[in-house]
């Protein structure tokens, strides 16, 4: 987690990697990221009730500036880089009261020390004692205020014990509520089980994320969509909807552009991990069970190699 190799990583720059291809892996991961910022833009998605700018980090990590319109209270999702959260915090010109984490591995978590040090009397929550400078320990179905929108805490253990992923909605509105993901749901795949299992992983995709509104937009943790969406084809080549949304993400990410947010309903489309009940991909892995299908893909994802097309 500590140092991201180019290897495998979305949005690759081959040039550069072959610039410090010799260099130590710290020089690398350094470089990396320096890189991906440099060419990773900045996007903001603006409705009437909330306004939601996304902020590359590192090697291809995302940090959230949610912005209640109504109030100009806003609220920092995982602020692994601090500077770069209050230059965007001045430019918007609203009030950061709140941290989100989304769980406390350091790509994540890792922010937060400077972040209160940069802007004292921050909230800082988390569903983690691990979670660094926690200052509101929250659990499932917890709601928090940001002026006018309701950000509702949702426990979805499995790539850590205390992952939470955060759910924004406003009273009467129109438009599409917002779920900040982590690295728990990825477009078009999900985070790794490193403290869980294939039972949390399905509670967490299908039965909590999986019954909000389909048009919820979904911000996700990382920038993996391209390397993702792979793995999807391998495991539905005759999936029309992959194929597209590839040839999209790749075209995305060669202007430095971000693939995020996708929304519910699309998912259910793309990602395998949120198509376990399908035969499609329980055929793929020869099970009938959903939680089984859930089981094998992460194992057969956590050995695959990603094609350079
Ligand atoms: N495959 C990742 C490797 C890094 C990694 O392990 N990332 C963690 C989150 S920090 C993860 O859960 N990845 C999901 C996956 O590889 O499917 C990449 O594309 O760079
Ligand atoms: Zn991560």
């Amino acid at each position: 987690m500590l140092f991201k190799s180019f290897v495998g990583s979305a949005c690759t720059l081959i040039g550069a990697a072959t610039a410090v291809k010799f260099a130590p892996v710290e020089v690398k991961a350094q470089a990396a990221a320096l890189l991906h910022s440099a060419v990773r833009k900045p996007h903001l998605v603006k409705q009437a009730d909330m306004r939601v700018e996304l902020l590359p980090a590192l090697s291809d990590n995302y940090m959230y500036l949610l912005i209640d319109e109504d109030s100009k209270e806003a609220a920092i999702v995982d602020p692994v880089e601090p500077i770069k959260v209050v230059e965007a915090v001045r430019k918007h010109g609203v009030k950061l009261t709140t941290v989100l984490t989304t769980h406390h591995h350091w790509d994540h978590a890792g922010g937060n020390e400077k972040m209160v040090k940069l802007m004292p009397g921050l909230k800082v929550c988390g569903g983690d004692d691990r979670v660094d400078a926690i200052t509101k320990k929250v659990s499932h179905s917890n709601t928090l205020k940001l002026g006018s929108l309701s950000i509702k805490c949702l426990f979805t253990p499995c790539h850590t014990t205390g992952h939470i992923c955060y759910y924004v909605t406003r009273e009467g509105s129109s438009e599409p509520p917002a779920v900040f993901t982590g690295d728990t749901l990825f477009v078009a795949g999900c985070g790794k089980f490193f403290e869980g299992t294939a039972e949390q992983m399905y509670e967490a995709l299908i039965e909590i994320l999986g019954n909000l509104p389909p048009e919820t937009r979904v911000y996700c943790g990382h920038e993996y969509t391209v390397s993702n969406l792979k793995f999807a084809r391998h495991v539905e080549p005759h999936n029309e909807v992959i194929k597209k949304k590839l040839a999209w993400a790749k075209e995305k990410c060669d202007n430095g552009e971000a693939t995020i947010p996708s929304t519910l309903a699309d998912e259910f489309t793309f990602n395998p991990f949120m198509r376990v009940k399908e035969k499609s991909v329980q055929d793929h892995v020869k099970k009938t069970n959903p939680i089984e299908t859930m089981r094998s893909l992460r194992k057969e994802k956590d050995g695959f190699r990603v094609p350079k097309e």
